[in-house]
């Protein structure tokens, strides 16, 4: 996809559910979710892919992985568990080329993943 929608989820041009903001990250209900709760957690600076993190990047993935596990347990899944995942181009499942990390919960998760 070219026209990266997250950032304009971002910007606010268009709607979302959004759960949590900060200087960096924005996280927000997915607009199709695939478990009773499905919130993307995304970086408001643009990188299309995993693939294209550079090592200093590291605190920001890792700030990324905090806030899905504090919204985790602000949505009262920390004790029954809950899944992280990134997917990374075709093979991964990616259709948005603007990195978010999924948090899926409220539910018993398969694995392996389809
Ligand atoms: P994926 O890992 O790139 O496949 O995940 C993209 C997700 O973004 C997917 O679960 C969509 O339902 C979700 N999404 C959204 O929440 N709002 C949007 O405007 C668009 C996609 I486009």
């Amino acid at each position: 996809m070219s026209d990266d929608l997250f950032l304009k989820i971002i910007d606010r041009e268009i709607p979302a559910d959004i759960v949590h903001e900060d200087d960096e990250l924005l996280a927000f209900r997915d607009i199709d979710p695939k478990a009773p709760v499905h919130i993307l957690v995304v970086p408001k600076r643009r990188i299309p892919t995993i693939n294209d993190l550079a090592g200093d990047d590291a605190g920001l993935v890792g700030r990324m992985v905090l806030a899905a596990r504090q919204i985790a347990n602000d949505e009262g899944l920390a004790d029954d568990g809950y899944r992280l995942v990134f997917n990374c181009n075709d093979n991964g499942g990616q259709s948005v080329f603007h990195i978010h990390l999924h948090l899926l919960g409220g539910r018993q998760m398969q694995w392996p993943p389809g």
